[in-house]
């Protein structure tokens, strides 16, 4: 594997919950994945000017870190903001016009998970999944305008029903008629998919990027997934992107960054 980037998913503040680093502020976070060797960094973000407040843009050139992705969940965790849901929705549109535009900036990626909302059962999920597919397909339309890559991220059935597998994902990319490509997080596909290694390879000309973590989301190698016939599938599949740690900040941010990126270094070498 020749990965583009080797990224780690990161908070602006402190976040215990979140599967992201963050260590006392943004520019020590940033600084402290740069001397371990990580060249970007995937950012949990609810909203652009959040981005723009904490200085990241000057931090990112000062130590000369790409903005890999911006994962857009906080959106939804702290805005409530939903694709799905006629109440929120076109808020939710815009919001990810706003991060599409703030990627465009970087040639950065936007990953759609939480915002994709919750589906309701019965007789309402029709037309909640009709304004879904039509609030994609806006955001898809705007996506390819400004040429920035924007991904569906299948998550784990505790955190939506929308896209649990990267077959689901793939359903909803083509209802929305393109446009549109994956992100693989082995932490939501040991929960959903039969076989991680098998669809990494099904479907690895879909995917922009990935989610790395363990079965614990604890640092790859911290856990008991196959976590190097995951990549290898991938690379002989031909996926050539970049690589990105989202992982649980156990038992410290620093602790696993550095975990991750050993790992990393040696499977790297090998594959
Ligand atoms: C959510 O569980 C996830 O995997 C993230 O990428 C969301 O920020
Ligand atoms: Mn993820």
């Amino acid at each position: 594997v020749r990965p583009t980037h080797l990224s780690a998913a990161v908070t602006l503040g402190p976040d215990g919950h979140a599967p992201a680093y963050f260590i006392r502020s943004p520019r020590e976070t940033l600084s402290k994945l740069k001397e371990l060797g990580y060249t970007g960094i995937d950012l949990l973000l609810r909203h652009p000017e959040d981005a723009e407040n904490s200085g990241l843009d000057r931090i990112l050139e000062q130590l000369n870190i790409s903005l890999v992705s911006i994962l857009t969940g906080p959106g939804k965790s702290v805005d409530g903001l939903s694709l799905a849901d006629p109440q929120t929705s076109e808020a939710a549109v815009q919001r990810v016009i706003s991060h599409l535009v703030y990627a465009r900036r970087h040639s950065a990626k936007v990953v759609l998970g939480w915002l994709l909302g919750w589906l309701p059962e019965g007789a309402a999920r029709a037309p909640a999944a009709a304004l879904l597919a039509e609030s994609l397909r806006r955001c898809a339309v705007e996506a390819n305008r400004l040429q920035v890559p924007l991904l569906i991220e299948p998550l784990n059935r505790y955190e939506t029903n929308v896209a649990r597998t990267a077959a689901e994902a793939l359903e909803w990319v083509q209802l929305v008629g393109g446009g549109l490509g994956l992100i693989l997080d082995t932490f939501h596909m040991n929960i959903e998919e039969a076989n991680l290694v098998a669809v990494a390879a099904q479907v690895a000309t879909h995917v922009e990027h990935l989610h790395l973590a363990d079965s614990n989301r604890l640092a790859p190698g911290a856990g008991h997934l196959p976590m190097e016939d995951f990549l290898a599938a991938l690379t002989d599949a031909g996926y050539s992107g970049s690589v990105g740690i989202e992982a649980l900040p156990v038992p410290d941010s620093e602790t696993s960054a550095t975990m991750a990126m050993a790992w990393l270094r040696q499977r790297m070498a090998v594959l």
